[in-house]
């Protein structure tokens, strides 16, 4: 009883972080990719600063799923490095 007392605590202090450190999601356009080598590019520059890239070469768009302290702006300007044009899915 006083184990699961003290975990129910825990997870209460903890809840505020975890959500300050909830994942962030970019969707993107990208221009110019023909073929599967351009997806793996893309994909290559951006997984650094991204925890997960996710590249769709017919449909011209991609996923990156990144954490703060990264931002949105960031994941853009290192997007620009592959020579694609990649903008900010509205
Ligand atoms: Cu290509």
């Amino acid at each position: 009883m006083k184990r699961s007392m003290k975990w129910v605590a825990a997870a209460v202090v903890m809840a505020p972080f975890a959500a300050m450190a909830a994942s962030q999601t970019l969707q993107m356009n990208i221009d110019g990719m023909t073929c599967g080598n351009c997806a793996a590019k893309v994909k290559k520059t951006l997984a650094p600063i991204c925890k997960e890239v996710t590249v769709n070469l017919k449909a011209g768009t991609g996923t990156c799923i990144y954490d703060a302290p990264v931002t949105a702006e960031q994941v853009l300007a290192e997007a620009q490095k592959t020579g694609f044009t990649i903008t900010q899915k509205k």
